[in-house]
């Protein structure tokens, strides 16, 4: 396993080297961030990027991510266009270098929580969701808490989209991803690009919209869709988890060649849909944090790890999710549970 921490770029207040301080952490998951969705990253972009982690001696491991444009989701005339510059995307990606790549296939809305500060009886903050909270805003309205991710559509967009959303069924979501993957991935494949699609979170649809990427027969009808090893996922345990009937470690045995990155963090449950992002160790949510990591040991599985979500401990303030101390907390954690099980395994 090579361990990981996403950098959101220059603007980040968590810096290369607060990264490079963290033990056993090489590999940095970023992205270029200026670039419009659906147009193609220019493989100079792609090299100054590298470059910049490089000159702090890190390496450049896993672009999150590469988005999809809202008309390949739709399925609409315009797909053609945005599948092309993807595929082009891709092929520049691999130029420089990269071979994993992280992305999704949620309509519209990226990650969602009702909460960013919620506050832990142990005095620290983190995100956290509540199913009913959620259906009672209005997407329309812009009273979403959308953390870490900016979806940029005005009021105007936004509407258009979930109108056209609106007769788009799960089935037409699943048709509209399997064109775009027979699309992307001869070129992916050919530029040594292992794509690994992000699972949907929370994992259940809301505001009416369709989600697919939410549990393992959906995870195996995904990778049926092109069934080749550049087709695969990012295993994020803090997005299946919330559902007590994914069973992660089952999964990791499952599909072990086809996961090609790893998002490790821990959630509580608290109701069927509703849960809070806690500390990564085992005990302190309702995942199995131990025997996740035993399962990839157990696979000899070698792909990429990242800590995820850390909580806002210590008086940081930063974009939530994303701050220094708890994440590295989440990294330190992990690389020990991986030293002990594959030193005793
Ligand atoms: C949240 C992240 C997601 C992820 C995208 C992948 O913290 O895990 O925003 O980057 O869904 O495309």
């Amino acid at each position: 396993m090579k361990m990981t921490m996403r950098w959101y770029g220059h603007d980040d207040p968590v810096t290369l080297s607060h990264i490079k301080q963290i033990p056993n952490v090489t590999g940095i998951v970023s992205a270029i961030y200026d670039i419009p969705v659906g147009e193609v990253w220019p493989l100079d972009r792609i090299l100054k990027l590298k470059e910049d982690i490089e000159k702090e001696g890190l390496t450049l491991s896993v672009i999150e991510s590469v988005p999809v444009h809202e008309d390949i989701k739709m399925g609409t005339g315009k797909r053609d266009y945005y599948i092309k510059n993807y595929a082009e995307t891709l092929r520049n990606l691999g130029k420089a270098g990269i071979d994993c790549v992280c992305y999704n296939f949620m309509p519209v809305f990226d990650w969602t929580r009702t909460e960013l500060k919620h506050l832990n009886p142990d005095g620290s903050n983190s995100l956290s969701y509540v199913h009913e909270t959620a259906m009672a805003m209005d997407p329309l309205k812009g009273d979403l808490s959308l953390p870490g991710w900016d979806s940029s559509y005005t009021k105007d967009e936004m509407q258009s989209l979930l109108r056209t959303y609106a007769n788009i069924s799960e089935e037409d979501l699943w048709t509209n991803l399997k064109y775009f993957l027979d699309g992307v991935m001869p070129a992916a494949e050919e530029a040594g690009v292992n794509m690994a699609i992000h699972p949907d979170d929370p994992p259940f649809p809301i505001f009416g919209l369709p989600r697919v990427i939410t549990n393992k027969e959906n995870l195996i009808r995904f990778l049926k869709l092109y069934d080749k090893p550049c087709n695969g996922l990012t295993l994020c345990t803090g997005s299946l988890g919330v559902l007590e009937s994914n069973d992660i470690i089952d999964m990791i045995h499952t599909f072990p060649d086809r996961i090609h990155f790893a998002h490790i963090r821990n959630i509580k449950r608290e109701n069927e849909c509703d849960f809070t992002e806690t500390a990564h160790k085992t005990e302190c949510g309702s995942l199995d944090i131990y025997g996740i990591v035993r399962a990839y040991c157990e696979e000899k599985w070698d792909g990429y790890v990242r800590p995820d979500h850390g909580r806002m401990i210590w008086g940081e303030e930063g974009r939530f999710g994303y701050g220094l101390f708890d994440r590295a907390l989440g990294a330190t954690y992990l690389s020990g549970l991986f030293e002990a099980v594959e030193k005793t395994l």
